[in-house]
């Protein structure tokens, strides 16, 4: 039997409408995964079923803020209604405030940590209890290279982020003898619309400092695709890794392993 197909499988990816999110629904999908996703708003849900049709993805969309505890607990008994229990979940959803942290208010700190971090907890919490009911689950946690590294702007970010790679760890503790595995993903710097300031052609139409800063710290001297997320989303989702857990995946093309090339 291939260990990595997901045939029969049920995947929640939150905030998938586009971006990491959906490139990890698609691959999971390529693998036989029936794919549920959310959003916080209407549109961007529709926008995104939109994309998984043209996909050829039958995907389930539900409006939800990953950060509203009773919405995520009715979505995923509306899930369990009318899709099925869930069996993969991927805590995808997050946002970023590049500020200095001097400038950042106690309120934008906590936007940030509450859904970047918590709600992670939340939905975690929520679909944990049928996973043990079924006898396995997998959760996978879409940390960052923040998890291990700081820089300047990015404070609640990096907080919330070394977080969630404890919570991987934690949820590994607490639910690995209900063959619950946790795990977390790694992405380096990859092209989306989150990075897209990042990337900005200068007005002279030269790379944005931080786009050559980046290709200079990256031994793969390129950015990451959504598409280079989409083998090891697949891998820490299915049966391949049922002895891997607590672990984070780095997906970061070698960011973390090398101290960047000499200008
Ligand atoms: P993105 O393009 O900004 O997409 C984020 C997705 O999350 C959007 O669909 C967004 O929906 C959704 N979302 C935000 N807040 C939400 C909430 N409260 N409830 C539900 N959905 C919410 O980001 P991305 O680059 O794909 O990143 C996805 C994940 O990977 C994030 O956790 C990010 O921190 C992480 N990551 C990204 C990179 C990178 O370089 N891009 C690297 C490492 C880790 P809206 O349209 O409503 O905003
Ligand atoms: C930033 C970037 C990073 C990436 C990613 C790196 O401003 O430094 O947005 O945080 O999003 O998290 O792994």
């Amino acid at each position: 039997m291939n260990q990595f197909r997901l045939d029969g499988k049920i995947a929640l990816v939150t905030g998938a409408s586009y971006g990491i999110g959906y490139a990890m629904a698609s691959a999971l999908a390529e693998a036989g995964a029936t794919i549920v996703f959310n959003d916080r708003n209407e549109e961007a849900v529709q926008r995104g079923l939109a994309s998984y049709k043209a996909d050829g993805i039958n995907a389930h969309g539900y409006v939800c803020d990953v950060t509203d505890e009773k919405g995520i607990n009715e979505m995923v008994a509306q899930i369990e209604r009318e899709v099925g229990v869930i069996d993969i979940l991927v805590n995808n959803a997050g946002i970023i405030k590049r500020i200095p942290m001097h400038e950042m208010s106690a309120a934008e700190f906590r936007e940030v940590i509450d859904i970047d971090l918590n709600g992670p907890f939340i939905v975690s919490k929520a679909v944990i209890p049928n996973m043990i009911k079924k006898g396995h689950g997998k959760i996978i946690n879409i940390c960052s290279m923040m998890s291990e590294l700081g820089r300047e702007t990015v404070s609640a970010y990096a907080a919330a982020k070394g977080g969630l790679k404890m919570l991987t760890k934690n949820i590994c503790s607490e639910y690995g003898e209900h063959n619950i595995q946790c795990n977390g993903i790694g992405p380096g710097y990859i092209a989306t619309p989150q990075t897209a300031p990042l990337r900005e052609k200068q007005a002279d139409g030269s790379p944005h400092p931080f786009d050559s800063f980046i290709i200079a710290k990256t031994p793969a001297a390129r950015w990451g695709t959504p598409e280079d997320l989409k083998g090891p989303a697949v891998f820490l989702a299915s049966e391949a890794s049922n002895f891997v857990n607590g672990h984070i995946l780095y997906v970061d093309g070698g960011i973390l392993a090398y101290i960047g090339k000499q200008p």
